[in-house]
């Protein structure tokens, strides 16, 4: 049997097992895989370098699956290639405990590299792994890190902006290494898109600085050489704009939308295996010459592997990578910070402590890099012609800043992360979800964290943000009281492994509190102890608590002042430690510049909650703590007042 009808036969069985799932978990989208299935045997059954004998081998190449609903496509090839995805498994597609959900969610260890669902923030993932491949492959040396970034894109992929920023980027940044297959099927959910998306999207990504081919997404020796030739471009990304037909080969749901997100039904699947000679009546069905097939397709990547491996064992770089790839836990030395100090600028007193302790440390802003004081002095800007750089200027970029910090920190070998301005997150919160869910140590750097910024005005100051991050499950936010709780903050964040962290910092002074040590990564602590009330803060709102309790313990009341910067790590704390340092039995107030959202967890039922349900104004910071009743003496008031009407 000749290659070219072997390979049908593989792209027969990706077609037969992406039907058969969907069939059987009677909900999916067959369409894609099938339209991408003879792009999907070509790269990896000839270009694409990964072992799955050892998933996580660090110089893989990357697989992106931007358009995560054909995620029966990577399943399929997965279990083909030999990966630890089981028939049962793809039997199983979109079953509770399954590996094989709906949309690829991250398993490295099954070769499934990122979390892809919402469109086109694979798109912006393989950005940032470029950017990684490119700054280690300078830093350690191309005989240990020498790999590609390929991904598959969509209609959806592509409409939506994140791809605009995240392209514009990486054409910039003339990342050659990344290449991406465009599924141009000219179908969306809602029909042709023609009604949507007339673009010439050719002319968009050369001007952006890509390689574009055009490519026949059938013809397999078209993919080829299209593949090969971008392969070959030193400069650009690439972008292989690949003319498919959803569902390719289905009698009657060929080109149609209703191929896309729902089961073909069982006549229609039962024709396209007569249609393509495959055995009707079998349902995941792989034939033993195509298994073979990708056990053989498999051997580049395993031999590439190996041979690694031996380098890494002679090299005299093996001691530069494992400074990036397994870097020790990370102690910062403590510093005299002085009388009063904004949180950002402890932050960026931080960086060159961190950059030299933290080889991998790598990031920058959304074009804020001043005002979030995020840059690494010595650290050089990341370019098209410094690899080295570890500054990298994102431009005014939230989307993409955070997809590609996501890239980055899911490729491994760095600690990167993505700064901006606390209202800003909205920009890239999918994103910093993604992160949290892939379990994605990002670290999210937000200045101005509050209405104490002051003129800016309400569009520039978060009320609700705080409340909405932590309602997100395993993102830690942090919002230290001072200097030495955002130091603190700063050894957790970089410590952290299994998922992301938010710091929250000041734009303006705080007053460097006198604290015990260590208390910040309890999540909570006691600052100043009292028996009367219990005043709980945050962040810039800390000293406001302090002040308070002195001039309460004037009236003879005695208040304790907890620090809480960090309640995810407060609630996993034991219930001990937590009622011992809240108190039992005495009335809890809250205080924090922000959305009161939330604070009943803290103080419960019949605490007062001090915070800021409205939107903040444009005027100077005192002007707005006195309005905003944030003053110490108004503060000292209400809790007076809440302590009357409680006796
Ligand atoms: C951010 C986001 N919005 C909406 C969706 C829902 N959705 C899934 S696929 C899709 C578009 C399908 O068109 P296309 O990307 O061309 O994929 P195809 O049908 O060609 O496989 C949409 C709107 C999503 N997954 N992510
Ligand atoms: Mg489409």
């Amino acid at each position: 049997m000749g290659k070219t009808e072997l390979e049908q036969r593989a792209v027969n069985t990706i077609k037969g097992l992406a039907m058969d799932a969907v069939q059987k978990a009677n909900s999916g989208h067959p369409g894609m895989p099938m339209g991408m299935a003879d792009i999907g045997v070509v790269l990896w059954g000839e270009f694409l370098s990964v072992d799955p004998s050892f998933p996580t081998w660090p110089d893989r190449d990357r697989f992106v699956l931007s358009n995560g609903h054909g995620s029966m496509l990577l399943y399929s090839l997965l279990h083909l290639c030999g990966f630890p995805m089981t028939l049962d498994d793809l039997r199983n597609f979109r079953q509770w405990g399954s590996p094989t959900a709906g949309h690829p969610e991250r398993h490295p260890g099954l070769g499934i590299e990122v979390t892809t669902g919402p469109l086109g923030q694979g798109f912006g993932m393989g950005v940032g792994m470029a950017i990684a491949e490119a700054h280690l492959r300078e830093m350690i040396g191309s005989e240990l890190v020498d790999h590609r970034t390929y991904g598959f894109v969509s209609d959806g992929d592509l409409m939506e902006g994140i791809s605009s920023e995240s392209a514009s980027l990486a054409g910039h940044l003339g990342l050659d290494r990344l290449v991406y297959f465009y599924d141009d099927n000219k179908i969306s959910i809602d029909g042709a898109t023609s009604k949507t998306f007339s673009e010439d999207v050719a002319a968009r990504f050369q001007a952006m600085g890509w390689s574009t081919w055009d490519v026949d997404g059938h013809d397999r020796e078209a993919i080829r050489q299209a593949t090969g030739q971008a392969l070959m471009d030193e400069e650009r990304p690439s972008l292989l704009i690949c003319h498919t037909h959803i569902a390719h080969g289905a009698p009657t749901k060929q080109d149609t939308a209703k191929a896309h997100g729902a089961p073909l039904g069982d006549d229609e699947v039962r024709a396209t295996k007569v249609a393509m000679g495959w055995p009707p009546d079998e349902t995941f069905y792989v034939p033993e010459d195509v298994a073979e097939f990708f056990r053989a397709a498999m051997d580049r990547g395993a031999k590439k592997r190996r041979a690694w491996e031996e380098r890494l064992a002679a090299s005299p770089a093996a001691g530069t990578w494992r400074q990036y790839f397994e870097p020790p836990p990370i102690r910062l030395a403590t510093s005299d910070w002085g009388e009063k100090l904004a949180t950002r600028s402890a932050s960026g007193a931080l960086f060159e402590q961190i950059g030299e302790k933290v080889p991998g440390f790598i990031g920058g802003a959304a074009d804020l890099v001043e005002s979030t004081k995020t840059e690494l002095s010595d650290g050089g800007s990341f370019s098209k012609s410094n690899r080295s750089g570890r500054n990298i200027h994102f431009g005014i970029r939230e989307h993409a800043m955070g997809a590609i910090v996501n890239g980055m920190a899911v490729h491994g070998g760095l600690r990167p992360y993505g700064a901006t301005f606390f209202i800003f997150s909205d920009y890239m919160r999918p994103a910093v979800r993604l992160s949290a869910l892939m379990e994605a140590p990002s670290i999210w750097v937000y200045t101005h964290d509050s209405v104490f910024l002051g003129e800016d005005g309400p569009t520039h100051q978060p009320i609700e943000h705080l409340a909405s991050l932590r309602a997100m499950p395993n993102l830690w936010v942090i919002r230290p009281a001072d200097a030495g709780e955002t130091a603190e903050a700063w050894e957790v964040a970089l410590n952290r492994t299994s998922g992301p962290t938010a710091l929250l910092l000041t734009r303006q002074g705080v007053p460097v509190l006198d604290r015990p040590p260590g208390g910040l990564a309890l999540g909570g602590y006691v600052l100043r102890p009292g028996s009367d009330v219990v005043l709980v803060a945050t962040g810039s709102e800390v000293w406001v608590a302090v002040g308070a309790a002195e001039q309460l313990a004037s009236e003879g009341i005695s208040a304790r002042v907890v620090s809480l910067p960090c309640w995810e790590l407060f609630f996993e704390q034991s219930e001990d430690y937590r009622s011992e340092v809240l108190g039992e039995g005495i009335p809890r107030v809250s205080l924090e510049a922000a959305a009161t959202f939330g604070w009943e967890r803290i103080t419960g039922v019949g605490g007062l909650n001090i915070g800021i349900d409205r939107f903040g104004a444009s005027a100077p910071e005192a002007a707005i703590a006195e309005h905003l009743g944030f003053t110490i003496g108004q503060v000292t008031g209400e809790v007076t007042r809440f302590l009357d009407k409680h006796r």
